[in-house]
């Protein structure tokens, strides 16, 4: 009897922990609710959206904003390829958003909820990779380049040549991103950035297997190793090279004489975003043009809002890291979508990777 006594009493007692533990889960599952709803998904390059943007907008519209980050356009498609990842905001550069607006994964922008839209310059709309604007807008622009210590890179630079030469072995790294270092090896070798030629693919993948041995390491966030000393120099992003050389002043940038490339970072909403009506909020605070100036102040890449400006120092309306002679400009090409041919660039830099 006392033995059946204490079994119903566990029984019962169970049975409240039971509910109690319901509760809880059910209140935790609201409160995550709540807290995700309120919250908006940041997915981006490193350093691109500073703590002073992200706290700006979080004090102002009262939610949580959560930045995350990549290296690369070919490791932000990976992700949002499979699926829901929860992410409000990207930021793929031009050739990308091609691809994503091909592959069904951009949400079309509300331009009634982005008035602020209408802030952007001209110069900066109607591109070949979104013709209308109705998947993306552009965040900043910017080159791709050489950024070097010249107290210990002499003489200075000026071809891609450099990045070959046995004499820097081990003290430079490379961008880890298939199409702007294929694109480095196309350009040495007289080539576009953007052939589909496969015998010219061959070779530039030879170019980058015999680089290989003296690179130090392939990373797209390069300023992180200028900044700490860690190569002497760079293949890199011009914001980046002018981050670093912030940082140490004898570090300088050049785009080599063979060319380059130059790119427009876009603000996009993936489809499967959770809170498109908070992401268009940001992209329209993004527009501000006080807030458009502030991007330019920490990233240091191009502003694509006039009026930002005005907000801007004088050197950051006119630097030669953000806004390269003409001359230079004529070399530069913009990264396309490849087609089908992407397969082919992405087995060569798996090859290279490999070596
Ligand atoms: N730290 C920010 C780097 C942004 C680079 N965007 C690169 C685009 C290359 N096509």
């Amino acid at each position: 009897m006392l033995h059946f006594s204490i079994n119903r009493f566990s029984l019962q007692d169970m049975s409240k922990r039971h509910i109690l533990l319901g509760f809880l889960f059910l209140t935790i599952f609201m409160c995550g609710c709540v807290d995700q709803k309120n919250q908006l998904n940041i997915f981006t390059w490193s350093e691109y959206v500073s703590d002073e943007i992200r706290s700006g907008f979080e004090e102002e519209f009262g939610v949580n904003v959560v930045v995350d980050t990549y290296g690369s356009n070919e490791d932000l498609l990976a992700k949002i390829s499979v699926g829901a990842t929860g992410y409000d905001i990207i930021m793929p550069s031009d050739y990308m958003v091609s691809i994503m607006v091909k592959e069904n994964l951009l949400a079309e922008l509300n331009r009634d909820n982005i008035p602020n839209f209408q802030n952007i310059s001209p110069l900066f709309l109607g591109k070949y990779y979104d013709p209308e604007n109705r998947y993306s807008v552009p965040y900043t622009f910017g080159t791709a380049g050489i950024a070097y210590d010249s107290s210990k890179v002499s003489p200075d630079p000026e071809s891609w040549a450099v990045l070959w030469n046995e004499k820097y072995k081990n003290q430079f790294s490379m961008l880890d991103d298939q199409r702007e270092t294929l694109g480095a090896a196309f350009k040495l070798l007289g080539y576009s950035i953007n052939t589909t030629d496969p015998e010219q693919l061959r070779q530039a993948k030879e170019k980058l297997i015999e680089q290989k041995p003296f690179v130090k390491q392939y990373k797209s966030e390069a300023e992180e190793l200028l900044i700490a000393g860690d190569v002497i120099m760079a293949h890199c992003w011009s914001g980046d090279a002018f981050r670093a050389a912030e940082e140490r002043p004898s570090i300088r940038y050049i785009i080599p004489k063979e060319g380059s490339s130059q790119f427009i970072d876009t603000v996009c909403i993936p489809k499967s975003a959770p809170h498109k009506d908070l992401a268009e909020k940001f992209i329209n605070y993004l527009l501000r043009p006080e807030v458009n100036a502030k991007i330019t102040t920490f990233t240091k890449y191009g502003t694509c809002v006039p009026a930002a400006k005005e907000h801007l120092p004088e050197d950051l309306q006119k630097h030669k890291f953000i806004y390269p002679p003409a001359k230079v400009m004529e070399s530069l090409e913009w990264l396309k979508d490849q087609g089908e041919f992407t397969q082919q660039y992405s087995r060569a830099w798996d090859e290279i990777k490999a070596k």
